[in-house]
């Protein structure tokens, strides 16, 4: 099925162009106000946080109309930008903290040779009756290419209800997917990332507390139950692991990916507007290694930077602010010259968290590597 870039004719309801207008008037009064926010790191030395609005960016690109898709992780594969998004569609269920609506039941993948040109949906990629150990709750997917097989690594609930981490195979860059009979060994949580790295080596990044079910591990071994840090203790670390040859296993029991604040002290667990939540990805930049996540219930992608792929990481600041809807989940990919942003956003809904729409924008770094701030809620639609 193929699909143009749409212009931005949705209807909203007059509910949320109110919201809307509020919102533009927000960040219209107080947009250029910066103020100076403090954190305690973890030896209860203050750590001064510049807090700051993003800049509305020139042009937002909205990739479909035809489907809800969320939580998009772009590559380049064969000269064109390939998405790999999760497929939101209304099951009915209510929502709750667990995030029990993201119901989901299928991938789409999409690609485009141009931005701003031809969309291509690639049709049903992988469907969770094809899974053999899966239950419910196919959620934020990834890929990767390795010689010329691709890999489409994807999180989802077992019969358990526990998350585990699939793995799916295919010939080409768009699928469809074939499924392996079981999850990656020594896989849990959610929110797979695969990062090559330029000596040819390919790492794993994962987790997400609350749903997303990080807090229920510990070195591997799966509690059954909720186990959080105190917020004056180090929070909970997405994983890393080093992919084996194949593609479909770890080489390496998962460890966790530090992230520090200047002061070199580990972000804290209540450290709301900086600790890990969800979405991990990694890209590399001038030599660097990027870290962008999710802050959850403080809506940012935030972003830490490092010397090597397993960090530490040392937080950087805020990526893009929060957009519509509840969640917020993003990638970074270069194409054609420029380096994009791609994220989601739940406009097309008319604002309804579990049915998102992912959008691109470009992404602007400042001489010394820092990411310029984006805030999409008042951008420019194409
Ligand atoms: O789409 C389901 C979940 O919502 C994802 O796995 C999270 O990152 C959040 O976007």
């Amino acid at each position: 099925m193929k699909n143009t870039f749409f212009s931005r004719k949705i209807r909203l309801t007059s509910i949320l162009s109110s919201c809307f207008l509020l919102i533009s008037l927000f960040f219209f009064t107080f947009g250029c106000k910066r103020e100076k926010k403090e954190s305690k790191n973890v030896q209860g030395n203050v750590d001064v946080v510049e807090d700051t609005i993003g800049i509305a960016p020139d042009m937002v690109y909205t990739l479909t109309s035809e489907l809800y898709t969320a939580d998009p992780s772009a590559h380049v594969f064969e000269g064109k930008l390939y998405v790999y998004p999760s497929h939101d569609f209304e099951s009915g269920i209510p929502e709750d903290d667990l995030g029990s609506h993201f119901n989901m039941e299928d991938y789409h993948v999409f690609s485009m040779d141009s931005v701003g040109g031809e969309v291509t949906d690639h049709g049903l990629a992988l469907h969770i009756d094809d899974v053999p150990w899966a239950g419910r709750q196919m959620w934020a997917p990834d890929a990767a290419k390795k010689g010329d097989q691709y890999f489409l690594y994807f999180p989802v609930k077992d019969k358990d209800d526990v998350f585990h981490i699939g793995v799916a195979k295919s010939n080409t860059p768009g699928g469809p997917f074939e499924a392996m009979a079981e999850p990656i060994e020594g896989s849990f949580s959610m929110d797979p990332a695969v990062f090559e790295d330029t000596d040819g080596a390919y790492y794993m990044y994962f987790g997400g507390i609350w749903g997303g079910q990080l807090q229920q591990w510990e070195q591997g071994e799966y509690l059954g139950a909720d186990k959080y840090p105190a917020d004056d203790e180090p929070a909970l670390m997405p994983k890393i692991a080093k992919m084996g040859d194949d593609m479909v296993s770890f080489s390496e029991e998962p460890k966790d990916v530090v992230i520090l604040d200047r002061n070199g002290e580990p972000i804290l667990a209540g450290d709301n507007d900086r600790r890990f939540f969800e979405a991990a990805w990694v890209h590399r930049y001038n030599g660097k290694y990027y870290l962008s996540y999710s802050t959850g219930d403080t809506h940012n992608i935030v972003y830490a930077i490092a010397d090597n792929p397993y960090g530490p990481f040392t937080y950087q600041g805020v990526i893009l602010d929060p957009v519509l809807g509840w969640t917020n989940h993003h990638s970074i990919v270069e194409y054609q010259g420029k380096w994009w942003l791609f994220f989601h956003d739940s406009s097309m809904s008319g604002g309804k968290t579990h049915l998102r729409s992912v959008k691109m924008t470009e992404l602007t770094y400042n001489p010394d590597g820092s990411i310029q701030r984006i805030n999409a809620l008042v951008a420019n639609e194409n």
